[in-house]
């Protein structure tokens, strides 16, 4: 398959993010995707080319195109203060706030659309997250031209960010920008299935209320594990979407065995869905040595992983998402790959 990969991920780079009351090195730094294009390379699944660039357009089908702007201009509002450190958000709404009206403070608006302490935005947060959309669209070109499966290696993130909220390492959702593609480009019906050990808070709120765009999740369960506030088990969709959300919120430290009953019962749904085509938001900070994560994946089960996604026998964009075992995540990866291409 092939692999869409760019060096402008080093744009994004973070120096701290606050985690237990202190500011500690970024989880989520550039080496990943370093680690994740050393091992895809050496077992040459295929090869590895540069995104196209899109315009913004196709991000806005999913984001709100006020939350974009913001984006678009954050760094210059922030280092116009006289800052050249990176920024964190440290203000945000609660229930009952009014979130209708953008403040005019960067304060403000940084609270506005973001939701948590975790994700500094630096001078070149949006130049890579506009590429790894590209990315990702790239991927679902590729694939919605005729092409079995592509993977997009993209940092950063993208579950996490929802139709105007950044947070978790993530700033645009390159899942939905994905699957949303398909839909534009012809697919009736499309999966976003989420292996990674966090809840895709983001991907859900953005097809909710959709009957269009199913999204299945298997997470650490958020009464204990990030994102907290979303990806209970009764989260099953809205309006006409109701139906077409499914969650499958797994306590810290649950054994292999039980995330492989989740994913089988993924499987069957999707297959009742019968989908045109099927985004996987890959993660694998569910892996045993994973510093923030507390599930037990290893090897055989990226392998197996990887066959039963192939089994569905659907065109497919793979896209990085999480991952925190920096040295092992490119493994991780390519035995997910490999499995699929078994
Ligand atoms: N500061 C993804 O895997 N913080 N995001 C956890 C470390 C949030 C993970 C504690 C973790 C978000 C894409
Ligand atoms: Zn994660």
């Amino acid at each position: 398959m092939k692999i869409i990969y760019s060096d402008r991920h080093r744009l994004h780079a973070g120096d701290k993010e606050m985690y237990r009351g202190q500011l500690v090195p970024c989880f989520e730094k550039p080496e990943r995707a370093d680690f994740v294009y050393d091992a895809v390379k050496a077992r040459n699944f295929g090869p590895i080319l540069e995104p196209k660039e899109f315009a913004v357009a196709a991000i806005e089908r999913v984001h709100a195109p006020r939350y974009i702007r913001f984006l678009e201009k954050a760094w210059d509002l922030w280092s116009a203060q006289g800052y050249t450190n990176d920024a964190l958000p440290a203000v945000w709404p609660v229930r009952g706030h009014r979130t209708d009206i953008e403040p005019d403070h960067f304060a403000g608006k940084f609270g506005l659309y973001s939701y948590d302490s975790g994700t500094p935005f630096t001078a070149g947060t949006w130049a890579a997250a506009k590429t790894g959309a590209d990315i990702a669209l790239t991927a679902q070109q590729i694939v919605g031209g005729g092409e079995r499966a592509a993977f997009a290696l993209s940092r950063p993130p993208g579950h996490h960010s929802g139709p105007d909220f950044f947070g978790g390492y993530c700033f645009v959702n390159n899942a939905a920008v994905a699957a949303q593609a398909f839909r534009d480009n012809g697919a009736k019906r499309v999966v976003v299935l989420d292996v990674d050990y966090h809840h895709g808070n983001g991907t859900q709120t953005i097809f909710y209320d959709r009957s269009d765009v199913m999204f299945l999740s298997i997470h650490g369960d958020p009464r204990t594990e990030y994102p907290f506030f979303l990806g209970h088990a009764d989260e099953t969709g809205s309006g006409e979407g109701l139906g077409y959300n499914k969650n499958y919120p797994l306590p810290a430290g649950s054994s292999n065995a039980l995330w492989f009953d989740a994913l089988g019962d993924a499987v069957r749904r999707i297959n009742e869905f019968k989908p045109d085509a099927l985004v996987i938001s890959l993660g694998v900070d569910t892996f045993a040595d994973d510093p923030i994560s507390k599930f037990q994946l290893r090897e055989p089960e990226y392998l197996k992983l990887g066959a039963q996604i192939a089994a569905l026998n659907l065109p497919t964009v793979f896209i990085l998402e999480g991952g925190y075992a920096v040295a092992e995540i490119g493994h991780n990866v390519a035995h997910v790959l490999q499995g699929f291409e078994d």
